[in-house]
Parts: C-alpha cells; sequence; structure tokens
C-alpha cells in the first residue's frame, strides 16, 4: 500500500501536467502556452510505458503533438477522431482517460493494443487493418451531414496506410460528394519500414528543396495566428494553393483542398492551422510532416526496430537480442524466399511486390534488392 501511494506521488512530481489530464475536456482548459509543456511529458510517459509494456512505440512518438492539438482543437468524442491502423494512437489513448492502464497493454484483459470501441468512448473506430480510416470517416461525415449536428469528422493516416487503393477509392469517393471531412495525412516518409512507390515520390516532390523550403516559411506566415476565418481562407485560395500546388497535388486533383506541409512537431502550429480549417467546408487535406521516433534518439535512428519493442530498458536505450532460435528461424525463412523468388523470376517479382513494402526488420529485403 506504501509502496504504491510512493509510486503515484512519485508519477505526479515527474509528470505534474499530464497527471492533471484525465478527459480531453482537462486538457482544452489548459492555456496554449502550456501544450508543448504536455507534449513533453506525454512523450516522456509514452516511453516508459511501452518500454515496460512492450508494445508499439516510433510511431506513437511521432504523434504526440498532433494528438494534443486533435483534442485540444476539437470537440472529441462528440466530434470523431479516426486514426489509421491504430498503431500510433497510444498518446490518445493516454489522454483519453486510459492513462493508468497503459501498462497492461498487450497482456490478458489488458487494453487494446489499437483502438477499440469497446474500449472508450473516444475510440470511433476499431481497427488494426491499415487504410480504412478514410472510407469509414466519409461514412461517419455523411451521417453527419444528415443529422445536422454540426458535428466534425477527421481521419488521420500515414504516408504507408496511404498507398492501399482502399484509402484512394475513399479519396476519390470523398472528393466528388463534397462531405465536409478533414483528412490529415502524417507523413515521416515510412511504412513501419522505409517507404516506396509513386505516391512517395509525389510526396517526396511535395517536399523537395526551395519548394519545401518556401511554403514552411509561407506556412509560418499564412496558417499560424490569422484568427478570422475569412481571411484564412482568402489567404489560402489567393496565394497558398498559389505555391504550394503549381501543378496541382494529387489530393486537389481529386477533389480536396491541400493545405501544407507544415510541421507536425510544432503543436502551437498545429493548433493555428486545425482551428483554422476546423469550419472549412467540403473535403479538406491537411499534409503534416513527422518524424518516426521523435523525441527519443535510438527510435530516431532505427525507427523501424523500434516500431512495435519487446520490454526493455529506456534510459539504456539498446533493445534486448533476438534469441538464437528465432534469429535462426528468420535466416532460414530470408534463404527459402530469396531462393524461389529467384528460381521463379514472376512469382519472385509478385512476391517482391510485397516484399517492397514489408521490408520490416529486413527479412524480405534481399528479395527485395534482387528483384528491383
Ligand atoms: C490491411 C492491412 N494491410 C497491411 C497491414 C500492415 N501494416 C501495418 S501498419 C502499415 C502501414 C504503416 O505505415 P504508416 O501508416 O505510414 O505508419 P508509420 O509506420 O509511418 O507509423 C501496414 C501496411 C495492415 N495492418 N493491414
Amino acid at each position: 500500500m506504501f509502496d504504491a501511494i510512493v509510486v503515484i506521488i512519485h508519477a505526479m512530481q515527474k509528470y505534474s501536467l499530464l497527471s492533471t489530464i484525465n478527459t480531453p475536456d482537462d486538457l482544452r482548459l489548459l492555456p496554449r502556452e502550456q501544450l508543448p509543456q504536455l507534449c513533453d511529458e506525454l512523450r516522456a510517459f509514452l516511453l516508459e510505458s511501452v518500454s515496460q509494456s512492450s508494445g508499439h512505440l516510433a510511431s506513437g512518438l511521432g504523434t504526440v503533438e498532433l494528438t494534443v492539438a486533435l483534442h485540444y482543437v476539437f470537440n472529441t468524442p462528440f466530434d470523431q477522431l479516426i486514426w489509421d491502423v491504430g498503431h500510433q494512437a497510444y498518446p490518445h489513448k493516454i489522454l483519453t482517460g486510459r492513462r493508468e492502464q497503459m501498462h497492461t497493454i498487450r497482456q490478458k484483459n489488458g487494453l487494446h493494443p489499437f483502438p477499440w470501441r469497446g474500449e472508450s468512448e473516444y475510440d470511433v473506430l476499431s481497427v488494426g487493418h491499415s487504410s480504412t480510416s478514410i472510407s469509414a470517416g466519409l461514412g461517419i461525415a455523411i451521417a453527419a451531414e444528415k443529422e445536422n449536428a454540426d458535428r466534425k469528422t477527421i481521419c488521420v493516416i500515414g504516408d504507408g496506410a496511404m498507398t492501399a487503393g482502399m484509402a484512394f477509392e475513399a479519396l476519390n469517393h470523398a472528393g466528388s460528394l463534397h462531405t465536409d471531412m478533414l483528412v490529415i495525412l502524417n507523413d515521416n516518409e515510412m511504412s513501419i519500414s522505409e517507404n516506396v512507390g509513386a505516391l512517395n515520390n509525389h510526396l517526396a516532390r511535395l517536399l523537395s528543396g526551395s519548394f519545401y523550403s518556401s511554403i514552411r516559411e509561407g506556412s509560418k506566415n499564412l496558417l499560424s495566428g490569422l484568427p478570422p476565418i475569412k481571411a484564412f481562407v482568402k489567404k489560402t485560395e489567393e496565394h497558398l494553393k498559389g505555391f504550394v500546388s503549381p501543378g496541382g497535388t494529387l489530393f486537389e486533383e481529386l477533389g480536396f483542398n491541400y493545405i501544407g506541409p507544415i510541421d507536425g512537431h510544432n503543436v502551437d502550429e498545429l493548433v493555428s492551422t486545425l482551428k483554422n480549417m476546423r469550419n472549412l467546408k467540403g473535403p479538406q487535406f491537411l499534409h503534416i510532416m513527422t518524424k518516426k521516433g521523435k523525441g527519443y534518439a535510438p527510435a530516431e535512428k532505427d525507427p523501424i526496430g523500434f516500431h512495435g519493442v519487446p520490454k526493455f530498458d529506456h534510459l539504456l536505450g539498446q533493445l534486448p537480442k533476438k534469441n538464437c532460435a528465432s534469429a535462426n528461424l528468420l535466416s532460414r525463412v530470408r534463404q527459402l524466399v530469396v531462393r524461389n523468388g529467384g528460381k521463379r523470376r514472376h512469382r519472385g517479382g509478385h512476391y517482391a511486390c510485397d516484399a517492397r513494402r514489408l521490408r520490416h526488420g529486413g527479412v524480405f529485403q534481399p528479395l527485395s534488392s534482387a528483384v528491383f
């Protein structure tokens, strides 16, 4: 009993602000100046809890500021926030009343490792499969329009999950219906492993060279501290689109109003931008740049290794070595895949297509490199 009290007092000292946030309503009462401190504490708490429970780490470290800004600006759970895949939603769980249960993740009767409707009213969709958020969000947004309750719908999708057909079908559908909804592309240039493919090249082009730096400067001026919505819309239309997308982004072609790219680790800039976008009509698309593993040097250096982690010592910053049996099995699988893929070239090509997307842990990397 005494030990438990000591632990609670210690946590309250270490996480002095975070320990006062039991629901997003508490968060929304904070002055804006305190949000960076809250982000720091949330990131530290996430690291400490996942290192003790095992689970997804690097993606959540990258969505700390976005999660704080979304719950600060939107009236969750009335407004509907949908996380694609859900492996980046641990910070969301921490802020929505589940902080004290985070250590039970991945344990029998513990918290689900992904958003789960039965677990919380803040979890709009039970997920795990990737690339479903926009499609589900569109249905929810159409229902919200029929309800006429001014309920907002926000989908957060990573650049990896965005490469799937289902995400594009949903963009295509939403763009044609002109439904009010916000899609946020969390672009960390990773899809568990490094991202590949034409969409990745398109995003890279949007971010490349002087083009991106001029937007970042422009975004600062245009997207921050502009409360009057009219001025924002006017400037958006007159200027922003003009230089953000001289040739039109893919998302604009699909019928979305594209804003970005902006820094996904600047919580103040995110709050300003989301506030300005909150009441815009029609399908909105916000492109943010984040770093997978943000704020924890070992995970920033090795975001693939720290995507999903076993229990480990976060102060040491090293993951335990894989045991011999599983290392041998991986090596055997790798040999078989490469040998068979190499022998039957076009089947190999088929495997290699998947391998290009699933290079997680390097099992398929040799086949991917051999064929492409
Ligand atoms: C239908 C389906 N296909 C494949 C997967 C495997 N998968 C898990 S996460 C993910 C995409 C991850 O990329 P991103 O959304 O960019 O997240 P990040 O790793 O950058 O945090 C995929 C394809 C899945 N969960 N569901």
